[in-house]
């Protein structure tokens, strides 16, 4: 969101005809393209340059064979890589290539910069991206080699590295077949220490006949012009080709397709956390959160780079021409397999090369290995799976508990009630509006007894002159202007503002006594939890909307250097607060910025969409990326921020978001009440449904996180994860797997069928309908609007609570349903994980049960395969029935009894047949124990 300030400014430019046309030139006019960069437009003109030349193009950039330190048993290779200046001499680059424990290569490339002396700046190259973004530093693993004078070829499991080292190049294979190349088209730029002087003399060594000096000691566009570059050129750039791929996936936050375009003739995609007003869709323009991830898919491999680098980030991708149609005949695919290729071109501001190549045989085991690396989300608190209402804004107490009691009146459930910034005293957050919300214990202790929570919002940006900022400055735990001799003061929305600076672990402390129990702010209650906005941090006269790049940071370093990862050290300290705050609840903590990382401790939505169809169709490609880097919950305002949106738009969105592994609704402060009740019928009941569809599923989506905390598998996932075998799914991006069943939303109006993609030759059964539905392709089916397109893929147990709750605590101990959907050799599959949904118990002590469920040969089972039913939560479950098992397809007739096992018991249940499938009621099974249903009798 901008501010009014912003406003004010692009009024009085569209007023004076500034702005050459409505539509779009907001961005324009606040962000810069990648020619405004100055390392941006000098790197791709790099790029055309080394192009020109072709094959003759010889790189500058080389090892001494002589100079390699090899340690094969520590998985490490050392040396310097020597960049050649015009009149033949070197700058010499330190570098690092190792390979991790998961089988995967890092390459580091430094610079020991000289010759600049600062006291308010650390002179070194920003190399602590990784430090935020890994839970740890990597393992090393051994490998074998072989050196000659111009190769180095290391060998592990499946992998080799084969390093050129007269042209510095690295390839990587993978079971015999090269997968990833390393500066495959010679576009290695390090931009290395100059000064302006050295730069400019005449014959000056340092420009090479490819590089081009656009900006390189300022900064022509906008409020950028105050930007003091102390470093002047200082980029970093590498191309990496994936080959035997067409499609390529990630580096998010974009609102473009699932499957990433070809950037040549046009922007690149920028990763550059802003505060993008009102943001286009199918534009490659940056948003608020960055993770510089991407993968590649195929039927025979999956490959990924994680580019570790926090600065200003630009990504070129080239697809040839032939390579963009889809295939349609498998085996002309695999034998053109090896010529397909995608090629990127990787260019930050600053920072050090840190990057890590990842080739494995599916998508999955990438997505598992990043996950490795930066750790996995973690088990969220059970009410944050359920439904979240927000707008901008509940007025006061009074507002919060009437609308918490309309949801009961209508009989419609959800978890958590927001308040945006205006419940604060003039927007200073850790302050209550007293008038309003004159006692907010009071106000939580009133939600939680119906299990409701609250979510309220604190911004990093600090109103000055109040006790919070002053501390701030006191503390001298603020961000600071580019001397480094003040705290920086920049304009937000309560006016002059100062930002805590969470790079600095001074802050932490401060932090969790503004979250303390018993402080002003955060009372007493348990069930209150936060919501970080205005991360990246959004600043109204800073440029591009952001911090000025060189405001400095605890250690000295630039905000160029960190600026991507500052919202991420921001919810991390908030989430420590709440943790501090009550160690024994799992905090829920909504942030809109993010990094690579943020995955572990926090939510995630796409910020400020509007309400108009196209937004609700780009929400799911969105939350897709976002799922497949590792960034399961992720969600987008239902239904849409800016607006208002017409009934029809209102139900489809909430149709829509019942998938959104963070389910919001949210509305802009100009925007009408939309609560679900207020639409009226048809669609307030059309909603409800929807609304207590989800709650049905939160066992199912629950069990999703929990192997999602194990192995970073996405919640919603894109057939081309799913089926990467079929190529056809590789640009589906408006259908999804959620566990078993295969969803399709409707994303555009006046629609009542859709085209719904099967990827596999497995039976599928319409949800709605139950009808049997076969074959690999497109199939028509119904979706009036009080329907939403589901298909159950045959061979799938899923387990449901079907009966209405206010909310997802009073759920606790409810029954389960259990969906059994049989394939054509009568096979079924599933599983539940079941724990407090509070504590972390689970993990300190077990307090979990994960069920597996099998139908097959005539037997429906269940067995606890982790966990203990015996613990304190675990053991209540000794209560907790099935209540019923629906069994679907299949060729088993069962007979009207069925033989039910348990423990040393045995007992029959009735089986009722209905149409098309047959109800096993009241089978008497508890759920913390095995127990076994012949079919047959
Ligand atoms: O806090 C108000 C809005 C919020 O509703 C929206 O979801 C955010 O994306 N916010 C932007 C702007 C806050 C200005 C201080």
């Amino acid at each position: 969101m901008l501010n009014r300030w912003c406003s004010i400014l692009v009024l009085v430019a569209l007023l004076f005809g500034l702005l050459p046309s409505p539509a779009g030139a907001v961005k324009s006019y606040l962000f810069k393209t990648c020619n405004d960069s100055g390392f941006c437009h000098r790197n791709r003109h790099f790029a055309s340059e080394v192009a020109k030349i072709g094959s003759d193009f010889e790189s500058r950039y080389s090892i001494n064979s002589q100079d390699l330190s090899i340690k094969k048993d520590k998985g490490l290779v050392e040396g310097s890589l020597l960049k050649r200046l015009n009149d033949g001499s070197h700058v010499s680059l330190p570098f690092q290539i190792s390979v991790l424990s998961d089988l995967n290569l890092r390459l580091k490339v430094n610079e020991e910069r000289t010759g600049f002396n600062s006291k308010a700046l650390n002179s070194k190259r920003y190399d602590e991206a990784s430090k935020w973004a890994f839970t740890q530093e990597p393992d090393l693993t051994t490998f074998d080699y072989s050196l000659s004078d111009d190769t180095l070829v290391l060998t592990y499991g499946e992998y080799q590295a084969i390093v050129n080292l007269t042209q510095f190049k690295i390839e990587i294979l993978y079971k015999g077949t090269l997968r990833i190349t390393m500066n495959d088209r010679n576009l290695l730029n390090m931009e290395h220490y100059r000064t302006k002087e050295q730069q400019e003399a005449e014959n000056s060594i340092h420009i090479a006949p490819e590089e081009s000096t656009y900006n390189a000691y300022s900064d022509s566009f906008k409020d950028s012009k105050k930007d003091k570059l102390p470093f002047g050129p200082e980029s970093v750039a590498l191309d990496f080709t994936f080959s035997g791929y067409k499609h390529v996936y990630g580096i998010p936050e974009h609102a473009d397709s699932l499957s990433l375009k070809d950037t040549t003739d046009s922007e690149p995609y920028r990763l550059f956390n802003v505060d993008i007003f009102e943001y286009e869709t199918q534009s490659k323009y940056p948003m608020y959160g960055s993770i510089p991830f991407m993968i590649a898919v195929s039927p025979e491999s999956s490959a990924g780079i994680f580019w570790i680098n926090s600065a200003d980030t630009y990504v070129d991708i080239r697809k040839e021409e032939s390579n963009i149609e889809e295939e349609t005949d498998q085996q002309v695919l695999s034998s053109k397999d090896n010529l397909e290729k995608v090629e990127t071109h990787w260019m930050s501001e600053n920072g050090i090369i840190d990057v890590v190549l990842i080739v494995k045989n599916n998508p999955q085991s990438v997505s598992q290995s990043y996950g490795k690396l930066t750790g996995f989300t973690t088990l969220p608190n059970m009410f944050s799976l359920g439904y979240h209402q927000c707008r901008w804004n509940y007025n006061d107490e009074l507002d919060v508990l009437d609308i918490s009691s309309k949801f009961d009146e209508h009989q419609i459930p959800y978890d958590t009630i927001w308040l945006d910034i205006e419940y604060t005293d003039e927007k200073k957050y850790f302050t209550w509006k007293k008038e309003l919300f004159p006692d907010h214990d009071r106000m939580l202790a009133k939600l939680d007894e119906t299990g409701r929570n609250l979510v309220a919002i604190i911004d990093p940006h600090l109103k000055t002159h109040y006790e919070v900022s002053e501390q701030v400055e006191k503390l001298d735990v603020g961000i600071k202007n580019h001397n480094a001799d003040e705290i920086y003061k920049g304009h937000c929305w309560p006016g002059e503002s100062v930002w805590i600076d969470t790079l600095n672990p001074e802050s932490q402390p401060f932090w969790n006594k503004q979250f303390e129990n018993g402080s002003e702010f955060a009372g007493y209650a348990r069930n209150l939890h936060i919501w970080n906005d205005m991360n990246e941090p959004s600043v109204f006269n800073g440029p591009e909307t952001t911090s000025p790049k060189d405001n400095i940071h605890y250690g000295n370093w630039e905000h160029r250097s960190v600026h991507n990862l500052y919202g991420l050290t921001y919810h991390e300290a908030t989430y420590e607060a709440m943790i501090q705050r009550n160690p024994d609840i799992r905090p829920f903590i909504l942030t809109r910025s993010f990094y690579s990382g943020s995955q572990r401790t926090s939510a995630m939505w796409t910020g400020d969409n509007m309400a108009k169809w196209e937004y609700l169709k780009e929400s799911i490609p969105q939350i897709l990326t976002m799922n497949v880097v590792g960034f399961q919950f992720a969600g987008a305002d239902v239904a849409g921020f800016f607006g208002n949106p017409d009934k029809e738009l209102l139900t489809r969105w909430y149709q829509a978001g019942i998938w959104y592994p963070f389910f919001r609704g949210h509305a802009h402060i100009d925007s009408r009440r939309r609560e679900p009740w207020i639409a009226g019928e048809p669609y307030t009941s059309i909603m409800r449904d929807a609304l207590r569809f989800r709650y049905k599923l939160l066992p199912v989506l629950y069990t999703q996180f929990y192997q999602s905390s194990l192995d970073g598998s996405p919640i919603m996932r894109p057939l081309s994860y799913e089926t990467p075998e079929n190529t056809k799914t590789y640009s589906i991006d408006d259908q999804f797997f959620f566990d078993q069943l295969l969803v399709k939303p409707v994303t555009s109006p006046g629609q009542d069928k859709v085209s719904i993609y099967i990827p596999d030759s497995k039976p599928y059964y319409n949800l709605n309908t139950l009808e049997k539905i076969v074959g690999e392709g497109y199939h028509e089916i119904e979706a009036p609007l009080e329907s939403i397109p589901i298909l159950i893929k045959s061979g799938s147990v899923i387990p449901i609570k079907a009966r209405y709750r206010r909310s997802s605590r009073l759920m606790t101990f409810d029954p389960y349903t259990l969906f059994v959907t049989m394939d054509d050799s009568a096979k079924a599959k599933g599983y539940l994980y079941i724990d407090d949904g509070e504590s972390f118990n689970h993990s300190l002590d077990q307090d979990f049960v994960y069920i597996e469920f099998e139908a097959g040969d005539n037997e429906i089972k269940s067995s606890i395969i982790d966990g203990d039913a015996t613990k304190t939560f675990t053991s209540k479950l000794a209560d907790v029935k099935v209540e019923r098992i629906v069994l679907i397809g299949g060729p088993i007739v069962p007979p009207k009894t069925v033989d039910v096992v348990q423990g040393d018991k045995n007992w029959t249940a009735e089986v009722l047949p209905a149409d098309g499938f047959w109800t096993i009621r009241n089978p008497g099974v508890i759920i913390n124990q095995d127990w076994k249903i012949s079919l047959a009798s």
